[in-house]
């Protein structure tokens, strides 16, 4: 009897030492995580399909004025990468269309951003009808082609 004890306490060291190991595992895993926000690395296709995908959230084939600013903010904080609350030249993508709405010293701040994204959902929207298709993302895209 008292051997099984014995045993079922070594069963427990054994136990209580494999989830000992599990810590630095996990931990691993944890680490390899900061290649994956790599910019180079990320998977999304900068394409107008692309684009249309990640927008149009709840997959009804149209991207709304709310999808289409959420997005914004989203890409807003991608873009503001010094996090100081504006988007300065180098910040802003040449092909963006906000970038028509910098001011003069090629600076865009929050408000203007904010301010400029109706503008571009209207402009994009080329029919009017408060919703983005794929056609008028594609044409939208096409337009800024040099
Ligand atoms: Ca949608
Ligand atoms: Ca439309």
């Amino acid at each position: 009897m008292a051997l099984l004890l014995l045993a079922g306490a070594a069963v427990q060291a054994a136990g209580t030492t494999a989830s000992a190991e599990d810590a630095p595992a996990t931990a691993t895993t944890a680490s390899a995580a900061p290649g994956a926000d790599a910019p180079a690395a990320a998977p999304a296709p900068d394409t107008p399909e692309g684009l249309f995908d990640r927008l149009d959230r709840n997959g009804d084939g149209a991207i709304d004025a709310e999808e289409f600013r959420n997005a914004m903010a989203r890409r807003f904080g991608r873009l503001d990468a010094d996090s100081d609350g504006r988007l300065s030249g180098d910040e802003i993508p040449d092909n963006a269309r906000i970038a028509t709405f910098a001011d003069a010293d090629g600076h865009l701040s929050h408000e203007q951003f904010q301010d400029a994204v109706p503008q571009v959902f209207a402009d994009v929207d080329a029919d009017g009808n408060g919703t983005l298709s794929l056609d008028e993302m594609r044409h939208a895209r096409r337009e800024k082609q040099p």
